[in-house]
């Protein structure tokens, strides 16, 4: 499968809602009056896009069509992507060979943070590069487990604590172990928690300080893992995790279960933070670098 067919069957929920949507609207006539773009707004909005998204990008085909005379379906479609485009940014996640990358995920709970990580140390292996993941969910009763299960599945190295240890502390032993060991990619696996608590906010920045402390020579990516399926309310998600650890890439989950693939274009818009991951299915395999390109291609019916 080439990495659009990828995208575009993952996105398939969604990119049908759209796409019949467009059609049905511009079937009868073949080109947009008012009330269509009205409409198109309102199923941009459906598929969570986000009301200011929506807004601009209606806004914008307006205009387009104003200064060309076109009113076309396939001029509204390029234009839409055009400025759909213009919303968000992506950015490649790396990691290097001879010195220490950190992937630090957090989000809510049942973000796909886990699967995640496991899916990017599969990746990584595969790419060669020395991987090693740390327990850092030391809350939940399982999830030491559910992790050290993935690591024997990727044949990645877990450093873990027990349930209900400090978090932090097992930071700090993974990192002396990737010193020791040259790791050349260290991903910490964090507790799923509610933006809105405090206190689960504040040990989040607890872990940051011991990161920056004990590996300050280190790329450190802070990841945000948002479930695609969550709907607008990933907006503040965002917000809160960006002030509490200065969050500095989106990984977004479960595009493949949802008919809202829009809400990576309002989280980014929102935000102004790159996407960096999409995940695109339960398996080790089912992770894309995100791309910007190749996602609006997807989400769209072609002009
Ligand atoms: N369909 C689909 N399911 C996913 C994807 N990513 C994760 N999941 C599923 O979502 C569920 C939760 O995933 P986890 O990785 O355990 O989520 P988490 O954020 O670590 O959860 P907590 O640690 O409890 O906060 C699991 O059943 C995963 O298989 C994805 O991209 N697509
Ligand atoms: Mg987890």
């Amino acid at each position: 499968m080439t990495l659009f067919e990828t995208f575009k069957k993952g996105l398939v929920k969604t990119r049908d809602f759209i796409t019949a949507g467009i059609y049905k609207m511009a079937a009868g006539l073949g080109v947009f009056d008012d009330d269509m773009l009205d409409e198109l707004e309102m199923m941009l909005i459906q598929a969570d896009c986000g009301l200011m998204a929506s807004k601009e990008a209606i806004e914008a085909i307006r205009e387009h069509i104003r200064l060309t005379g076109d009113a076309s379906r396939a001029s509204v479609l390029t234009s839409l992507n055009r400025s759909l485009s213009a919303m968000i940014t992506e950015k490649r996640l790396t990691a290097n060979e001879g010195m220490l990358t950190i992937y630090l995920m957090v989000g809510v709970n049942g973000t796909g943070k886990t699967t995640t990580a496991a899916k990017l140390a599969q990746r990584a292996k595969s790419r060669g590069l020395l991987v090693m993941m740390a327990a850092a969910d030391t809350f939940r009763a399982a999830a030491i487990e559910q992790l050290k299960v993935w690591g024997e599945r990727t044949q990645t190295a877990v450093i873990a604590h027990q349930t209900g240890a400090d978090p932090a502390a097992v930071v700090f032993d993974a990192i002396q172990a990737a010193h020791a060991r040259k790791t050349e990619l260290l991903i910490i696996d964090t507790a799923g928690r509610l933006h809105t608590k405090k206190n689960l906010m504040d040990e989040l920045g607890k872990i940051r300080r011991v990161i920056d402390r004990e590996a300050p020579e280190a790329l450190l990516e802070t990841i945000l893992v948002i479930d695609a399926t969550t709907g607008q309310n990933a907006i503040i998600q965002a917000r809160a995790f960006h002030e509490a650890t200065q969050v500095s890439a989106l990984a977004i989950t479960k595009l493949d279960g949802s008919a809202k693939g829009g809400v990576a274009i309002a989280v980014a818009r929102e935000t102004g933070l790159p996407l960096c991951l999409a995940g695109l299915g339960e398996g080790a395999d089912d992770l894309q670098d995100f791309d910007c390109m190749l996602f609006l291609e997807a989400l769209l019916p072609p002009a």
